[in-house]
């Protein structure tokens, strides 16, 4: 269905996100609340323009260059995410040696096997998460469940779509956490040292390749990437994208 929607529509990646997790939903992958997530990220997405906006890519620069530093990356995956770039998520962590952990919000051992498997079709070798054997301190609830050797020893988490409190307590653990979100104004990407205020569709193949273009960089210039990210600007220039317009072309 997607692939009949051309490239120049000039609502394609709209419609695009919209179609994968429809599908999401019908495989059992996707939550029902992740199409409301979905239309919420719509209406961000439309008021920044359906497009990265340069403080994005400047934020997907640095996560790039963050990924590369770490030294246990973990890229958490949840139903959306899994629905909308599976492929991409497997490219990614296989660019920047990263693993690939399931966290749920609404966890069923029934999601949990679907979004493995269907990480697993799209070429992932390991998918974590099904272990769940520690937890996040802090979190009173099924989305605290990690693995010991993922999310609980990773140094750097990309947490796409997350929401607030995890987000915090990940935070909290020490973590340094990369967010991508379209609301800059979540607590989530508030939380982020790399808020990422973009399409999940087009942050991660984005990120993947300024990681490609960055993979025979010296640590000393990922880690000046790094220290340049302002985050507070970052976050600031979203907002103002969304609240007037400005840089877009009318
Ligand atoms: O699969 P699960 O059970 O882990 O549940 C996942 C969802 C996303 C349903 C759950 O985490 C949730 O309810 O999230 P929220 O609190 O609705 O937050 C989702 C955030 O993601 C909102 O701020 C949306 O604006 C944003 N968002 C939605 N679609 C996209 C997006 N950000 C980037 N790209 C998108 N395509």
């Amino acid at each position: 269905m997607t692939e009949d929607i051309p490239s120049d529509h000039p609502r394609h990646d709209s419609l695009v996100t919209r179609h994968r997790i429809e599908a999401g939903v019908d495989a059992g992958i996707t939550s029902r609340q992740g199409l409301i997530a979905e239309g919420r990220g719509e209406a961000f997405d439309y008021l920044l323009g359906e497009e990265t906006i340069p403080s994005a890519d400047d934020a997907e620069r640095a996560a790039a260059a963050q990924l590369l530093l770490a030294e246990h990356p973990v890229l958490s995956v949840n139903g959306n995410a899994a629905a909308l770039v599976p492929e991409e998520l497997v490219e990614l962590a296989e660019t920047v040696g990263a693993d690939l952990e399931v966290n749920l919000f609404k966890r069923t051992p029934a999601r949990m096997e679907a979004i493995a498997d269907h990480l697993q079709a799209h070429g992932a070798p390991d998918v974590k998460g099904l272990d769940a054997d520690e937890r996040i301190p802090g979190i009173d609830h099924e989305r605290a469940r990690v693995d010991a050797d993922g999310i609980y020893d990773a140094d750097v988490v990309l947490v796409p779509l997350e929401d607030g409190d995890r987000a915090e307590a990940l935070a909290e653990m020490g973590k340094v956490e990369i967010v991508i979100d379209l609301n800059p104004l979540s607590r989530s990407p508030r939380t982020a040292a790399i808020p990422v205020i973009d399409n999940i569709i087009r942050a991660i193949p984005n990120i993947t390749a300024h990681a490609r273009s960055l993979e025979s960089a010296e640590r000393d210039e990922l880690e000046a990437i790094v220290a340049d990210f302002d985050a507070e600007r970052a976050l600031h220039e979203a907002e103002e994208r969304i609240r007037t317009g400005a840089g877009q072309e009318q």
